[in-house]
């Protein structure tokens, strides 16, 4: 760490030149560290702050810098950062980060990592889950260490409990005699990751910039070993701006990515014989697919069984429309003798019928049917936040990455399939795909209920936007809550036409997570496309000025049923279970009184604005005209006035 002098106004700011002298520079007496560059008038700077104001040191920055360095510990970060491939750093700007911002642009040319200008610290964080889920590798964000980071945790445990990489980081300033009175007070804490602690899988704050050096490397690491999570590392504000002391004894560590684990061969033999000797085994699926190879693998799985396989859309797993995929028929599992869960985050909610706060409960499966769980779920956990579940009674447990377990667990059912098997699985197959047949004709016929309505049905605004994009390269990249329409209609068959939900279920990711997922397709040339309720967009709508911003194309499609829905329904139902009928629950509900205009809102932020369209008949040409916007590489919003089905 570069050495400094104990000088109150020896600090961030008043180094001489260059990197080698800076050891010189922290050893001076103050008077001739500060006379060395341009004068500075004497007691600048922050000692010249009057009062403990507290935005005195944003408020007036110093009159004179004076140039005093050539280097700065940020051109070190960034050097790491290019070298851990990190595309863009998104960010609401600080001054307890601005060394290393002033760093990205002027050291790193603006370039890996690119800055995306965030009106919030949660768009930031939810850009980057979004993001990830699609491109498959983590991008960094940064926030003012004490407040930004208050704003951002609400993504970070989103993304924690969707399992997704995000490199978070903080600025703080450790010492307190480098802290001048008011902001930097009030925004620095000798323990920034504790409030975050119990929902990111690592955090550090190194204390020089070799340390810096391996804990973002190892941050890195971390973050993107399955079962992947968010990561902290907290930056000191002296260790970005201070001058390079020990250039030549800085090293960048080497990123070795550890092999993702795979579950153990023997019990994958013996899961392997269950699976082929049962009548009706049912796979269920929610987080297998982590890369693209994790469709293909559990398509190859179920033709190879001719098995049904339910999907619980936690990402890309399994296509839509294939004849096994059965996720709309979920008592079949009654007729199951065994079932495997495959990255099943949460089982006993996909093996049990339940009432609202569990008065009842029964399973949903046939009793004495074998369950066998493959996945990470049981190799990381931690107790605060909730998020395993009901403890689910299994028969077998294999610990380690499914996508990584997959081949071998193919390979050891191909070897006990003979010719008597395989003609019963293809009958097992056929019955199947004639099943899956009849459930998407039913889809499409319960697709017309109300076809003409308006407010317009949910079922028939996913037809109309699905018959305008199914010929286009489509990635659907969120839907509003309850909002199953595209998994029963559309065909999604590439591994990015889908990425999963929230993880959190907190309400506010959709609308900057479709955004992350959309500059993720925009390389691509992919058409983004989301849904998002009209409850969600407004916690955070100013996402779309960085959607401007920086022109990435996103069709977005607010599901405007001007309520706060899923509460409402909770609400009648408390209503109706005191005695007191279901009349006097839309206070605290309900997104009217005013109306809001939610195309206006996104002219206002420099995007394309449609709506409110509450006739059908204006829907298919305000899609159209939005479309082409898109298709210019900009973002649009279109406002639909839905029935709340
Ligand atoms: C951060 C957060 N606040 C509140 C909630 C409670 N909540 C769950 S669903 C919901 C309604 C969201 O409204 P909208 O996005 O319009 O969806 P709708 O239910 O109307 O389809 C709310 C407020 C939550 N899950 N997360
Ligand atoms: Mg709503």
């Amino acid at each position: 760490m570069p050495k400094r002098s104990n000088a109150p106004d020896a600090g961030r700011r008043n180094f001489l030149k260059g990197a080698t002298l800076a050891g010189a520079a922290a050893l001076a007496p103050p008077v001739a560290a500060s006379t060395q560059a341009s004068d500075p008038p004497k007691g600048s700077t922050k000692a010249a702050v009057p009062g403990p104001k507290l935005a005195a040191a944003e408020t007036m920055p110093p009159s004179k810098d004076p140039v005093s360095q050539t280097t700065s510990g940020g051109d070190f970060m960034v050097d790491v950062f290019k070298t851990l491939d990190i595309d863009y750093l998104a960010m609401n700007c600080a001054s307890s980060f601005r060394g290393l911002h002033e760093a990205v642009l002027n050291h790193g040319g603006n370039t890996k990592p690119e800055i995306l200008t965030c009106p919030h610290e949660e768009i930031a964080v939810h850009m980057a889950q979004g993001y990830a889920k699609i491109e498959g590798k983590p991008m960094a964000m940064i926030c003012h260490g004490v407040v930004g980071l208050q704003h951002a945790t609400m993504a970070m445990y989103n993304a924690w409990c969707d399992r997704v990489p995000v490199i978070v980081m903080g600025g703080n300033i450790i010492e307190a005699n480098k802290r001048g009175p008011g902001a930097e007070w009030v925004h620095s804490a000798i323990d920034p990751g504790a409030i975050a602690r119990d929902f990111v899988k690592w955090d550090d704050q190194p204390t020089s910039l070799q340390h810096f050096a391996e804990s973002a490397v190892r941050a890195y690491k971390v973050a993107t070993t399955p079962p992947m999570a968010p990561v902290m590392l907290s930056l000191d504000a002296e260790l970005q701006e201070n001058p390079i002391a020990d250039a030549e004894t800085l090293k960048i560590p080497k990123l070795s990515k550890v092999i993702p684990p795979q579950g153990d061969s023997a019990a994958l033999a013996e899961l392997a014989k269950m699976l082929v000797v049962a009548e009706n085994p049912v796979i269920i699926v929610d987080r297998v697919a982590r890369t693209p190879a994790g469709m293909a693998r559990l398509v190859e799985l179920a033709e190879t069984l001719q098995c049904a396989v339910i999907d619980n859309v936690g990402r890309m797993n399994f296509p839509s429309r294939h004849p096994l995929n059965q996720s709309f028929r979920r008592a079949i599992l009654r007729q199951a003798d065994v079932i495997v869960a495959m990255e099943v985050n949460e089982l006993w909610g996909s093996l049990n019928a339940f009432s609202d706060r569990i008065v009842s409960s029964k399973p949903n499966y046939k009793q004495g049917a074998k369950i066998v769980t493959l996945g990470s779920r049981d190799l990381y956990m931690k107790s605060n936040y909730q998020d395993f579940g009901r403890y689910q009674e299994v028969d077998l447990t294999i610990g380690g990455d499914a996508e990584a377990s997959l081949p071998i667990l193919i390979e050891q059912i191909k070897r006990l399939i003979d010719d008597g098997k395989t003609s019963a699985f293809a009958a097992r197959g056929q019955k199947l795909a004639a099943a899956k047949l009849a459930a998407v004709e039913q889809a499409k016929s319960d697709a017309t209920i109300g076809w003409d309505a308006s407010p317009i049905t949910t079922a028939r605004l996913c037809a109309e936007v699905y018959g305008q994009i199914k010929d286009e390269d489509w990635s659907l990249v969120g839907t509003a809550i309850r909002l199953t329409w595209p998994h029963r209609l559309w065909k999604f068959d590439k591994p990015y036409q889908w990425n999963g939900v929230s993880g959190g279920a907190g309400v506010g990711y959709n609308l900057p997570a479709s955004l992350g997922a959309a500059l993720a397709n925009k390389r691509h040339g992919r058409l983004t496309l989301a849904f998002g309720g009209d409850g969600d967009f407004l916690f955070a709508p100013s996402t779309l000025w960085t959607a401007a911003h920086h022109r990435i194309p996103m069709l977005y499609i607010v599901h405007n049923n001007r309520a706060y829905h899923q509460e409402y329904m909770y609400l009648q139902a408390m209503a109706a279970r005191h005695g007191r009928g279901i009349t006097n629950t839309a206070t605290g509900i309900t997104i009217t009184d005013p109306n809001v205009d939610y195309a206006t809102i996104a002219r206002g932020f420099g995007v394309h604005g449609e709506g409110p369209i509450i006739d059908p008949k204006d829907l298919g040409p305000a899609l159209k005209r939005a479309i082409a916007v898109v298709k210019t590489g900009q973002p649009a919003v279109i406002d639909v006035v839905t029935d709340p089905r």
